[in-house]
Order: C-alpha cells, then structure tokens, then sequence
C-alpha cells in the first residue's frame, strides 16, 4: 500500500520538480491516504479523486445548482475521456438548499466520511462563509464557482473562487448604463437575510458614491419574501432614475415584474443572482431592459466558448448560463491542478491551484491575486426578447 503512494509522489517529484520547488518543496502529509481516502493512483499510476460537491440542489434557488451540476457534469464526462489512464474524477453532490446549516453538514462529510481531495462549491456566499472555515481547518481546498461577496478570499488559506466578484461586474454595469442612459439618481431594493444580496449592495452603494449618483432611498426585504408592494410603491414615489436590485432570482424576478406593474419606469440594474435564464421565466416582459453584467455570455465568438455551447445544447438541450459555464471551468482548472500536482493530495492541490496563471476558460481568462481572489473581466449584458444580449 505505502509502495503504490510512494511510486507516484516520487515520480512527480522527478518530474514535476519546478511546481513542488516553487510552492516551498514541501513535505505534504497525507490526509486520508491510509484510509483509504482522498489520495490514490490507481496501479498504473491514474490518480483517483474525488471530489465533493455542494450545491443548491432543491428549494427557491434550485435553478442554480441544477445549473452547476449540469456543467460539472459535462465538464466530468469530457475530462475522464481526456484523461484515461493519467486522472479519473469521481464527482459527490450534496445538496444544501441554501442553508448555511446543510452546507456546513455536507462539507464535514464530504471531508470526514467520504474523504474528498476538495470540495466545489456551496452555491451561496453565506454558505461559503459558514463552510468555508471548516474545510480551510481540515486543509482541505474548497472552490466557489458562485461565490461574489467581498471577503470570500479572507476565510482561508484554502478557500479559492473562479466566480466574478461582485465588486467588478456591479461597477462594471452600473458604469455602462450611466454612461450609457444618463442615470444621475438611484434607489436600492436588496435581500437583508442574505450574505451575497448584502455584500452587494454595498458595492451597488459604494459604486453609486463614485459615480455622483443622487441615492434616494434604500429598501430591503427578506429571501422567501413574496409581496413587495409596500417597498416598490415607495420607490415608486421617488422615481429615480435607476433602480438597483441585489438578491436571488426567485425574490428578484418578482421584484422586477411588481415594478413594471406598478408603473415604475426606472432602469433596473441587478448583480449575479439575475444571472439565471429563470428571471425571464418569472419576469416574463418586465425583463426586457433589465441590466447585469457577467463573465460568461454564450453569444461569445470564441471558439472554447461555442465548442462548450454546442456540447452543453447536445446533452441537455438547452443553453448554459454563466452557473454552468463557471461550474464547468473549474472542474478543468482543478483537473489541470491534480495533474500538476501528480497525486490527489489535500495539500499538493491547493499549492497548485494557488498557481493558477492564465487559464482560459469558457467564462474568460483567469488568474489569481495574491489573495486568491480572481481577475477577471465583466461583460454587460441587457435582457432582450427573453434573454440577454450584449449591452451596447
Ligand atoms: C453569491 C451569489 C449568488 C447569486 C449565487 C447563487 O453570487 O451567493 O455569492
């Protein structure tokens, strides 16, 4: 047993001595090894990983995990092919319902019983922040493909995200459609109960601090909520001319329609939680103008992006949104780290995912800082006959 673990840290060593080198050369213990966990290489020298998934499967959100799991899925199916005889990725979803309590109960499982190398996801920012401190204890990586609040990064050593922070998509649009429409006032409307609405908002605050926007007034409301008449008949009365929505797309898709039957002619500019293809379902026409921005736009001429569209249509019959395209590049990035790391060990991994340069992904280029945080680019979109396309 110890003879197979040895061959192949030995080889890597042998061959991958720059990586090892550059991240301190460290003597990596094992976790779970001898349990049989985490860490394997199959015989001829495949190494096995599992790797835990949490996401928000079932509930007012469930859009979103459906969304992940179809493009980790994809993303499984293509790399085990790509991979055969070198990395097989087993993949363990969980589902937290967006519940900070499930989430936290699925990753010490994932980490204790099932022994997992890491864990993508929980869906939520709130999720993360309460997760994320047990899997950074255990050393055990823990990748957000949707976390954007601020702070993510700061929970730990081991926590990574390749999700778009919210403080460079909401600048991003708000930017575009003040440049773009002329808004000089706003009016805020976020989810109060939930981490990511609002971190949010506060960039939404921040941002409209910086551009010389009039704030009129703030309103919130909680996740779950479903009438919204009292807070948008105020807004009404203060007519700004951009109204900024931060929250989930259940709550925030019933805002938009509420608003538009209310008469509300603002612009409505919305942060991540818009970018699920549900709003329009929910929305239906008051949709139409709605602005977010995101890093992932299937319209894209790039042919990874086009390559992925078609693949993803094949097997599911229907577009990706920016959920799946971002779930669906960080099984290749942990892919590439595994390989790098020539075993599927805790530790070697995060090292190597902490290396991350330039990786090209569906959902654009991504690089880390020295935090971890990515770097990234936004594109603005506009919901237009029942989807987005570019805003320009
Ligand atoms: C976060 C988000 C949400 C919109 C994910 C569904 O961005 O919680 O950070």
């Amino acid at each position: 047993m110890k003879k197979s673990r040895l061959l192949p840290s030995m080889l890597s060593i042998l061959l991958g001595t720059s990586l090892l080198v550059g991240c301190g050369g460290q003597a990596t213990t094992s976790s779970g090894g001898e349990s049989g966990g985490e860490s394997s290489s199959g015989g001829g020298g495949e190494i096995h990983a599992k790797i835990g998934v949490v996401s928000f499967l079932s509930g007012s959100g469930a859009a979103y995990g459906e969304a992940q799991k179809a493009g980790l899925e994809l993303a499984q199916e293509e790399l085990n092919e790509a991979n055969k005889g070198k990395l097989k990725i087993d993949l363990l979803f969980e589902d937290s319902g967006g519940k900070k309590e499930s989430a936290i109960n699925a990753v010490n499982k994932l980490i204790n019983q099932d022994n997992v190398v890491a864990i993508i996801g929980p869906t939520l920012s709130g999720e993360m922040f309460a997760a994320g401190p047990i899997a950074s204890e255990a050393e055990t990586p823990i990748f957000g493909i949707s976390n954007t609040a601020e702070g993510i990064n700061d929970i730990g050593e081991y926590v990574f995200r390749n999700s778009l922070p919210e403080s460079i998509a909401i600048p991003a649009a708000m930017k575009k459609a003040v440049d773009k429409l002329g808004i000089k006032s706003v009016a805020f409307i976020y989810a109060s109960n939930d981490d990511f609405s609002v971190s949010g908002f506060e960039t939404m605050k921040k941002t409209a601090e910086e551009l010389g926007l009039e704030n009129l007034g703030e309103s919130t409301f909680s996740i779950g909520d479903v009438d919204f008449s009292a807070q948008l008949t105020k807004i009404k009365e203060l007519n700004p001319d951009a109204l900024l929505v931060s929250g989930l797309y259940k709550e925030g898709s019933l805002i938009v329609k509420k608003a538009r039957e209310l008469g509300i002619e603002s612009t409505i500019i919305g942060g991540n939680g818009f970018n699920n293809p549900k709003v329009f379902e929910i929305a239906g026409d008051a949709s139409e103008g709605l602005i977010v921005a995101t890093p992932f736009s299937p319209e894209k001429k790039d042919e990874k992006v086009q390559a992925f569209v078609k693949a993803f249509e094949a097997k599911y019959g229907k577009q990706p949104d920016q959920f799946a395209a971002q779930a669906y590049d960080a099984l290749y990035i942990m892919s590439q780290s595994l390989l790098a790391a020539g075993e599927a060990d805790r530790n070697k991994l995060r090292d190597s995912l902490a290396q991350l340069k330039d990786f090209e992904g569906v959902s654009g280029k991504l690089s880390f800082d020295e935090n971890r945080n990515p770097i990234g680019e936004a594109v603005v979109v506009v919901g237009k006959g029942g989807k987005y396309v570019p805003f320009e």
